[in-house]
């Protein structure tokens, strides 16, 4: 830990280091837990190969923190957790919101938020309805944000261009491995008339463009341990323009199955129905104040939409030597494909009942 002691210096902290772990699961970042005798913070290696322009996430990072802190310090009643609902950034010495250390890497520090956690799997509906209305909250609070933010990876969530790129990995078979994976690209083929959906209701005006968070895994929201509220949202990276949907898709994806994301057994993996009520009434509760009835209309079809991408970038990875995710095992990004198919798949079957449930809340 000599380095992150190291690196430590670079920030205004309260205190001197006195320890760090390892801390989370994201399949990003280095993300530290890092302590001073008075106070804890969370200490991240931004993944430059992946936001290949820091600085500029960063300016992201800081005018949407400081827009969701203006509008919790304008809101009528005083709530003594006010400061446990954003990211308090920490500067560097240098007065930036991020430390450049010797061998170019970037680190950003911020305060870490106590008696609040995120879960990888939810255990009750609870927990999904307050994880969607605090995004929900979050887009609503940066509707009026002044300006548009920097995009840090461009077409995110394009899913057509990530099937071209899948079809690129496909095509190039740098590893070998195209010859396991025939179930899940057919599968994936088939629903390629699907992939434009969302944008193309875009383009014809239906639909639009907002500030959006675009990584809403659920593990991306603390839950208050004592409230069971929505806290704070947290891993802003890539906070930028994007569709609501992008965010309630990926909520599904990741609040409705009672397995992880790399589950093997695939008989575990489905969406349970009461999450996806719980989700969609909590999201609503919130994102119901701006979206108008096509979007509205579209949040079911999202969850499939954005399982499948998220499928559809795990197979390339895995086609192209895992250089993007994380991975803890072999064939890790193929097991990852492999729940996303099957959580799509299962999310298909009940779009009767969800579009059902989607129509009769007004
Ligand atoms: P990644 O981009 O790698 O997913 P995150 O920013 O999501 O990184 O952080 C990883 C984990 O660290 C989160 O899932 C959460 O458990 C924890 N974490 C992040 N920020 C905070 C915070 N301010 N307070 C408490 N825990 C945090
Ligand atoms: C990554 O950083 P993390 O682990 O919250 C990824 C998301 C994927 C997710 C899949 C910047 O999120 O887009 O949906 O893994 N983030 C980036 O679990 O690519
Ligand atoms: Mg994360």
């Amino acid at each position: 830990m000599n380095n992150i002691a190291q690196v430590c210096q670079g920030f205004r902290l309260d205190g001197t280091f006195v320890s760090a772990e390892k801390y989370g699961t994201g399949h990003i970042n280095d993300t530290y837990k890092m302590s001073t005798a008075n106070q804890t913070y969370i200490l991240q290696r931004i993944n430059t190969n992946i936001f290949r322009e820091p600085e500029k996430l960063m300016e992201n990072f800081v005018q949407v923190s400081k827009h969701i802190e203006k509008k919790i310090a304008a809101e009528k009643t005083v709530n003594p957790n006010s400061r446990r609902r954003f990211l308090q950034v920490i500067m560097s010495v240098n007065d930036t919101p991020y430390y450049c250390d010797a061998d170019g890497n970037f680190w950003r520090c911020y305060i870490f938020v106590d008696e609040a956690r995120t879960y990888d799997v939810l255990e009750k509906s609870s927990q999904a309805y307050a994880a969607a209305a605090a995004f929900g909250a979050f887009q609503n609070d940066l509707a009026d944000l002044p300006c548009r933010l920097h995009e840090t990876i461009a077409d995110f969530h394009h899913t057509p261009k990530r099937l071209a790129a899948l079809e690129a990995a496909v095509k190039a078979d740098k590893c070998g491995r195209l010859k396991e994976v025939s179930p899940e690209l057919d599968y994936i083929m088939s629903c390629k008339e699907e992939y434009s959906l969302l944008l193309d209701e875009k383009d014809a005006g239906n639909i639009f463009e907002r500030t959006t968070h675009n990584d809403t895994k659920l593990n991306n929201v603390l839950i208050d341990d004592l409230t069971g509220e929505g806290t704070c949202v947290i891993d802003l990276d890539t906070v930028m323009p994007g569709l609501p949907h992008y965010d309630f898709g990926d909520m599904v994806r990741t609040g409705t199955s009672p397995a992880p994301e790399d589950e093997l057994d695939l008989n575990k993996v489905g969406m349970r129905f009461e999450m996806f009520e719980a989700l969609l009434r909590g999201y609503l509760s919130n994102a119901g104040k701006f979206l108008n009835a096509r979007e509205k209309e579209l949040l079911p079809f999202s969850g499939k939409l954005i399982t499948l991408e998220i499928g559809i970038r795990f197979l390339t990875d895995y086609l192209s030597g895992d250089v993007y995710f994380k991975i803890h095992r072999e064939k890790h990004n193929l097991d990852r494909c492999r729940t996303q198919i099957k959580l799509a798949q299962s999310i298909e079957s009940q779009f009767d009942a969800m579009r059902k449930l989607n129509d009769s809340i007004k």
